[in-house]
């Protein structure tokens, strides 16, 4: 069962390839299946698909937030769902863990396991200072479909046109960059270790499921505002950065572009 494909379905951007999959919590998945050697096909969905998606595959929805969102994977070894599908990158990564041993995604077990779920509260804890800079951008990028449903539903949750989102006055950016230093600070403490560790994981030399997580935010940053982007990087000695860079290949992996049919919405 292990040899056969996952199918993994991100969201579509108009980007280049390396960098078109965008999305923090789709590109935790995909780094999943890079860093594993998973073979995969892949399919790229548009925001207003998601839902009919889901239900078409007998999903139940998220206990909290969004009821149906991408990465969902279809697997033949996820017995919980008659179509083998997972929505959730937290449990899909859980489960690709189980059936791809190795590399494993929790090098030291449990806490590893402890690690990721600090590192996930944290990185949330970023959305509020980055999110009015990356997601007013996100939108040009998406299909036309996307584009609607996008701009809808995210002027809705900030409470305006997404196009007055992006700050503008200085002293709000400053403010917001000081509160993302100050929750980023940690992450940085975390990676730069005690004296003589070596490596740019948390964990040193090997890489886990935590290191997948910030990279993943880190390179919603980058694909979306490079000055951001570079003001994370220079934190402390430049330790996001050899996260990321040493995570890249994972995240910029691809599998084979396959077309799924599914009921669309309108
Ligand atoms: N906790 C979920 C969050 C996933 C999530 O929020 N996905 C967004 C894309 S970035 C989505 O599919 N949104 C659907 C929508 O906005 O309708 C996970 O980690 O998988």
């Amino acid at each position: 069962m292990a040899n056969e494909s996952v199918h993994f379905f991100d969201l579509y951007s108009d980007r280049p390839t390396a960098t078109k999959s965008w999305s923090p919590h789709t590109l935790k998945v995909r780094a999943i299946l890079n860093f594993k050697g998973i073979p995969y096909t892949q399919t790229w969905t548009s925001y207003p698909d998601v839902k009919p998606l889901a239900t078409s595959l007998g999903l139940s929805p998220n206990a909290s937030g969004i009821p149906y969102t991408v990465p969902i994977i279809i697997h033949k070894s996820v017995t919980s769902n008659p179509n083998g599908a997972i929505m959730d990158s937290i449990p899909i990564g859980l489960h690709l863990d189980k059936v791809f041993p190795s590399p494993p995604l929790f090098p030291s077990g449990d806490a590893s396991y402890a690690l990721l779920l600090a590192v996930d509260k944290i990185v949330s804890q970023l959305e509020p200072s980055i999110r009015p800079f990356i997601v007013p951008r996100v939108v040009s990028h998406l299909d036309e479909r996307g584009q609607k449903y996008f701009h809808e539903t995210r002027s809705r949750s900030f409470g305006k046109p997404l196009s007055e989102v992006r700050p503008t006055n200085a002293e709000t950016i400053e403010a917001l960059w000081k509160e993302s230093a100050t929750v980023a600070a940690p992450l940085v403490k975390m990676l730069a270790g005690r004296e003589g560790k070596t490596g740019p994981f948390f964990e040193g030399e090997k890489a886990g499921f935590a290191d997948l997580l910030l990279a993943a935010r880190l390179a919603f940053i980058a694909r979306y505002d490079e000055e951001l982007f570079g003001r994370f990087v220079g934190l402390g000695g430049g330790e996001l950065g050899r996260l990321y860079e040493a995570c890249r290949p994972w995240l910029e992996g691809q599998g084979v572009d396959k077309e799924w049919e599914f009921p669309q919405a309108a």
